[in-house]
């Protein structure tokens, strides 16, 4: 996979390429990162690449010029590495809200061109002619769009084959099956007061993912309930959810105990 990335701080990808699973993939070839200076393609005297809103009104935005030369030289550089299946993207908080579910979708692209903002934002007329698709990470003001950038591309590396190794799988993601994941855990077997779930000790697989599928369910259904309104759950899926239910609300229970407090 390929990623062209604009940005007046190409530093700030280190971070991305520095360290862990994304410098693996990076290293055994898995993607190729090109980075982008909107400065250099300032064709005026102080190389700027920002000035004054028309229209007044506080910061600056970011010049047209300078950002449609930058992504143009992107997009050349991908179509002559073989990219056949490009797209440009815009990360701004005006854009789609960035789920599993696009991370799906974008990664059917051999080739990413990325468009990471500063100051106020862009001139309008990049989005116009040189941006496919726009995407935000979340509804809250950033100081640029690298951060999201780097999101974006981790989301996307990660599923690239090859990128994880098996004890990594991407099998039981959250959001794999549109559910929060289940509680993991691990050594040692006693915490404290707190023992692990008798069921993850039993080597019976069937009890072992029928739980942990009763509580995906329950954890969905108490913390992202928005996320049961899109799926269609089985007849089974939704017993383990009732069952969950009675045990959430049993007067034994710990939750019931916190109530009765
Ligand atoms: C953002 C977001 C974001 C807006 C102004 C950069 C900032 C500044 N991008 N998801 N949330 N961008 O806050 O994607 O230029």
């Amino acid at each position: 996979m390929h990623f062209d990335v604009v940005t007046l701080f190409p530093e700030m990808f280190d971070a991305l390429t520095g360290s862990g699973i994304t410098q693996r993939a990076r290293s055994s070839g898995l993607y190729e990162l090109v980075l982008w200076n909107p400065r250099d393609f300032s064709t005026n005297a102080y190389r700027s690449v920002d000035d004054r809103p028309y229209g007044g009104g506080p910061g600056m935005v970011m010049m047209v010029e300078p950002l449609a030369k930058a992504l143009r030289a992107a997009r050349q550089r991908q179509s002559s590495s073989g990219v056949k299946h490009g797209r440009t993207v815009f990360l701004s908080p005006q854009g789609r809200p960035l789920t599993q579910q696009i991370v799906e979708e974008l990664g059917k692209h051999d080739g990413l061109v990325l468009l990471a903002g500063r100051y106020e934002g862009v001139d309008e007329r990049v989005l116009q002619t040189e941006i496919d698709d726009q995407i935000s990470i979340g509804d809250y003001v950033l100081s640029g769009g690298e951060l999201p950038a780097m999101v974006l591309m981790d989301a996307l590396i990660r599923r690239i084959p090859g990128a994880l190794n098996d004890a990594e799988s991407v099998q039981q993601d959250s959001f794999s099956n549109g559910l929060l994941d289940c509680p993991q855990y691990t050594r040692p077997e006693v915490y404290g007061r707190d023992a692990v779930p008798a069921v993850l000790l039993s080597g019976h697989h069937g009890h072992i993912s029928r739980w942990r599928m009763k509580q995906s369910l329950g954890r969905t259904w108490r913390v992202r309930p928005d996320l049961l309104v899109n799926l269609s759950l089985s007849p089974e899926q939704m017993a383990l959810l009732e069952e969950y239910k009675m045990e959430e609300y049993k007067p034994e229970s710990k939750k019931a105990q916190e109530h009765i407090k």
